[in-house]
This record gives structure tokens, sequence and C-alpha cells, in this order.
């Protein structure tokens, strides 16, 4: 897993090279200096300097992993494009590894077969979020988020109704517009924001794919929970952050912390409701520079169950079992934010994995997680 990791982070820094000088070059082409912009910063705690005075750093934004951490000063724009992958490898119940041989011995919730015959064994997801961003006053911001997601699911069919004879290999797709939020940031205090939001249901909950049944037929199925784009209900968002930026007088370390909530609010068509999700994270970011900061961060994640059924979704695979979604992660993540000069651009990656995860299992392990982000504000 470390070796992995590791790669995936080299990758990322190949990436983030190869975007940075893209975005260099670029930059070239944009003309005019403007004396108040700032590839969003929050810097706006000395109302009395002025406008002017006021210079963004690169920790005044949270890790890029950290959602609706920064607000902008009144009449500001930004717009953001952020890549994020999640790689999800091998299974556990509780906090113990299961084998796919182990997974089959646990039982099935529909009874027939009595236990599990399909096991997933890997599992990516790709989210391109697209966020705009407008501040009204400097007391408020407004943020608009929306997402492509891709998912990828890879199992293992064991033939028939009992036994450890694998009959073979299939792996399921989905595509398509995610979620899409509505969010307003509002000002507590010089590095205190809450964060009041909801979630809009775009993203569909009736994708469907082609598995591999123990009986060795092929039909078009409704997939799993985790496959699909969307929640399929409104949800609100709830949260407050606080970020101290650096003092680059006194010390080049800054540091922050975030709760954020999603609360789903009734039951969507398919008469299920995701399980809510709760997240504490804290991070330490140092300042090589105004324009260069590095970070590590630790976040817990609580997702809980599902409540209720999807009718239509029922198969031998864990996934299938609303019982089976609801865990605590612990992340641990490094990341970077790079404010380009002029500093209308800002270049971001975030590397994350798991220390430790406990869940209502079987459930698929988290191995990874990179977040990419470019932020551009005029
Ligand atoms: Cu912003």
């Amino acid at each position: 897993m470390k070796v992995i990791f590791l790669a995936a982070g080299t990758l990322a820094m190949q990436l983030f090279s190869a975007v940075t000088c893209a975005a260099d070059n670029s930059k070239q082409h944009l003309g005019g200096y403007h004396a108040s912009s700032h590839a969003g910063s929050v810097s706006v705690s000395s109302d009395d300097q002025g406008r002017a005075k006021n210079q963004a750093h690169a920790d005044s934004h949270a890790p890029i992993g950290v959602m609706g951490d920064h607000m902008h000063q009144a009449g500001e724009w930004m717009v953001s494009y952020r890549p994020m992958y999640m790689s999800m490898k091998g299974n556990q119940n509780g906090g113990t590894s299961l084998s796919p041989e182990q997974v089959i011995t646990q039982p099935n919730r529909f009874a027939m077969p009595p236990n599990l015959r399909v096991v997933p064994t890997e599992m990516t997801m790709s989210m391109h979020m697209l966020g705009v961003m407008y501040a009204p006053s400097d007391r408020v911001t407004l943020m608009g988020m929306t997402q492509y997601v891709e998912k990828e699911m890879d199992h293992i069919t064991f033939q028939g109704m009992s036994g450890t004879t694998r009959l073979g290999n299939f792996t399921t797709k989905t595509s398509g517009i995610g979620d899409t939020s509505l969010s307003a940031l509002i000002k507590l205090g010089p590095a205190w924001h809450a964060q009041v939001g909801v979630s809009l249901p775009t993203g569909d909950i009736k994708q469907t794919d082609t598995v591999l049944t123990p009986m060795g037929t092929n039909p078009t199925l409704r997939l799993p929970y985790m496959m699909q784009l969307g929640s399929g209900t409104y949800d609100a968002l709830l949260g407050a952050t606080y970020n101290r930026v650096a003092r680059p007088a006194k010390s080049n370390f800054g540091w922050g912390g975030q709760w954020r909530s999603t609360l789903r609010l009734g039951e969507n068509s398919e008469d299920y409701t995701f399980g809510d999700e709760h997240r504490l994270t804290g991070w330490i970011s140092y300042s090589f520079s105004r324009a260069l900061s590095v970070s590590t961060r630790l976040e817990w994640l609580n997702r809980e169950n599902i409540d209720g059924i999807d009718a239509v979704i029922m198969a031998p695979v864990q996934t299938a079992d609303p019982d089976r979604q609801g865990l605590d992660r612990l992340d641990f993540g490094l990341g970077l934010n790079w404010l380009l000069p002029k500093q209308q651009h800002r270049l971001s990656m975030e590397l994350s994995m798991p220390l430790t995860e406990h869940m209502d299992g079987p459930q698929m392990k988290t191995d990874y997680q990179i977040v990419l982000g470019w932020q551009y504000s005029p």
C-alpha cells in the first residue's frame, strides 16, 4: 500500500508540475495587474488597512481537500476545478481484513443464497468538481459546486449457492453528473466562518450495468448504492471553519480546523436515505514564503448506514446491503498550496490515506485519495 501511495505521490507531483508549467505559460497572456486580486484570499482581517494592502497567503486557503474553507472580500469572484481520485482495495469487517473467501462466509441479507456470493475487490472513483464563489459583501460568500463523477468496481463471482469455486470476474462502471451544492459562508470573526447550504439531487440513482451472477448469467441490474451518482435527497450542509494563517514576522506556521456535516432531508424516490456524514478535521501548515505552503492534516469521517431500502437493489453482495454502509475513518493528508505570481491563480494538491478505519462490514477498504486544485480569481 505504501508503495502505491508513493507511486501515486510521484505521479501526482509530475501531473502537478505539468499543470503548473501550462498555467505559468498561459499566465503570460492574461495581461494587466489587478491590485485587489487574490486567488481567493481570506486575510481580510484588518478592514482598517484598506484593500490594496491586503495580500493573499498560500495558506489563507486550507488544504485543498477541505471544502468551504475560505471566504472572499466584497465583489470578488473565484472559479475552481478540483479533480479528485479515490482508490479502494480489499475488504474489511469492523477493523479486520477479510479475503474474498472469508467475505463469502458472511450472511446474505436477502437469505437466498444464505451467504454472500459476489465480492468487490477494487473500486476507483474520479470526481471532477467545478466551483464558483462570489462575495456580495465582506460578511457573506456564496458558493456553488457541481461535479462529474466516474466510478468503476471490480468483482469476483463465486459459483453456485455455496462453495469456494471462483466462476469469474466482472467490472461495473457508472458516470455522469453528481449532486450540486449551493452554500453561504458567513463570517463569524476574523478567522471564523460558518457554512449553511443545500445539496440538490442532480445525480442519478438508477444507474445500471451488466453483472455476472453465481449461476453464470449476465443480467443488467440496478447497481448497489455506492455506485450511484447522487443521494437522491435534498441534503443540508452545515459547517464551521477556523483558519489562522502564518504571520511571517512571528511564525511560519498556520493552523485551522473544520466541522462539516451532510444531513439528509427526507427519503428519495426509491424509498431510502443515505446515511448522514460528519467530518472533523484539523491541519497545520508551514509557509516557505507568502506564495508556497505545505500542510499535514487529520480528518475523522463518520458515515451512517442507509435508512430504508431500494427494492430493486437485491443481490448476494455486501454493497447491496443498506446495513453495510456505515463507517468511521481517520485519514492523514499531506498537502501543498501554491499561489502563483500576480495572485490570480492557485494550484494545490493533497494526498491522503487512512490511518485507521472501522466499518459495519464487510465493506471495501480505502487505499488512498488525491485531490488537485486550480483556483482562479480575476
Ligand atoms: Cu474561493
